[in-house]
């Protein structure tokens, strides 16, 4: 039977990581796959997260089964970070997920089931994971515009005409914060133009939420979800703790789904579990506790936050940095987009050519569509970059 299996594409991120890892240079520096690294290129396990598990191990009696939706206070406390007071509890459903993926896919198996010809619209470009899945799970997709390689910001008319194809019942996939890959995001005036154009043409929006507090605050980086889930009559939602807790392999996230009609709930909620049994049964519990117990406990909760604060203010320092260092290079503001942008990437904007140049010459690990990992970089490597840039002639 294997010899009927076909050769799958590999995952080019993923394929990047090994390259790296082969690399003798010690000057290497890794911008490729999109996991925070302090300033020693450490992924630290988080202040909260080590005192949560420690509390955890002491407390926990049973590793007995929990929900098949997950715990329902997980799905309380994270739905409340994402949603703060947006919607009303008889509005929501939500489901625990094996990390931000794992709701992804199960968003879209639910649309799948609901209405098979729905088209899945795109950001070009977006994670490749998005359209992975979608191809996957045999479904249709567009794309709409989204990124201006000339300004390096947000092609929002060209988004706005792409979007104006969309048909009733399709459904419009939106990074809720800190695009990946491109760095460039939506303004809330424009949040509320995408909310109005996807109500007019009766659309469904799901939205994947997978850095809040990576991009401007954790409040800030929730307001475009926020006003598209109180707004429009349906919202679905992928939210992955991966990033802002630092819990990538424990594998926690969550799929919510708001209706206005508070009549569908129970349907809904119903949906969402019956797909996590027959996926996987019960979704991993360790991450979501953990995450859970921070987010309710104010002092766990506190320290939580400080560090995410120094995580995104070290961020934007690196951001700005490096644009200071090509203003310098280049006596031009072309650069100074680095500094607009949010969250953990920027696309540079470099041909595949010049990708590969910085990386044979120079060391430089960035995905070959030029999407930096900010976080990859510290106070000296900086000047390694920004001179690869120039010397690139990016
Ligand atoms: N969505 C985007 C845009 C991402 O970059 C990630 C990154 O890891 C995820 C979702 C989900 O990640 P995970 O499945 O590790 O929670
Ligand atoms: O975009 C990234 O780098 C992160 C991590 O298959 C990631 O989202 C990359 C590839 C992948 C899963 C996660």
């Amino acid at each position: 039977m294997f010899e009927l299996l076909n050769a799958q594409p590999q995952d080019k991120i993923m394929a990047l990581m090994v390259a790296y890892r082969e690399d003798p240079r010690e000057t290497k520096v890794d911008l490729g796959v999109g996991v925070y690294k302090d300033p020693t290129g450490n992924t630290p396990v988080m202040r909260a997260v080590k005192s949560a598990e420690k509390q955890l191990w002491e407390a926990e009696t049973t590793k007995s089964y929990t929900a098949l939706g997950g715990d329902p206070a997980f799905v309380k406390a994270l739905s409340s970070l994402v949603l703060g007071d947006a919607v009303s509890a008889d509005t929501l459903s939500g489901a625990a997920q094996p990390g931000g993926t794992g709701a992804i896919h199960q968003a879209l198996e639910l649309v799948k089931m609901a209405n098979p010809d729905a088209t899945i619209w795109l950001s070009a470009p977006t994670w490749p994971n998005h359209p992975s899945i979608i191809k996957h799970l045999k479904m249709n997709m567009a794309e709409y515009r989204y990124f201006d390689n000339d300004s390096r910001a947000v092609d929002f008319s060209g988004m706005m005409a792409d979007l104006d194809g969309v048909k009733a019942g399709d459904v419009v996939l939106l990074h809720g914060c800190c695009h990946n890959p491109t760095g460039a995001n939506l303004t809330i005036e424009q949040w509320k133009e995408v909310a109005d154009l996807i109500g007019k043409k009766n659309a469904v929006p799901l939205i994947d939420i997978a850095y809040q507090g990576f991009g401007d605050g954790l409040e800030a980086d929730a307001q475009g979800t926020r006003i598209i889930a109180s707004t429009l009559p349906e919202t679905l939602i992928a939210a992955s703790c991966s990033k802002n807790f630092g819990v990538y392999r424990e594998r926690t996230g969550l799929l919510m789904a708001v209706s206005q009609d508070t009549g569908k709930q129970k349907v809904t909620q119903g949906n969402l579990t019956h797909l996590n049994r027959q996926n996987f049964s019960f979704p991993p519990d360790h991450g979501a506790r953990v995450v859970q117990m921070i987010l309710d406990d104010p002092k766990l909760r506190s320290e939580w936050e400080t560090e995410l604060e120094e995580v995104r203010t070290g961020m934007l320092g690196l951001r700005k940095q490096l644009a200071d260092a090509l203003r310098q290079r280049t006596n031009s503001d072309n650069f100074d987009f680095i500094a607009e942008h949010r969250g953990m990437f920027s696309r540079l904007g470099a041909t595949p050519e010049q990708v590969e140049h910085m990386r044979e010459k120079h060391g430089i690990y960035m995905v070959g569509d030029s999407r930096m990992n900010i976080a990859g970089l510290n106070k000296d490597s900086v000047d390694t970059l920004a001179d690869a840039i120039v010397d690139a002639r990016v």
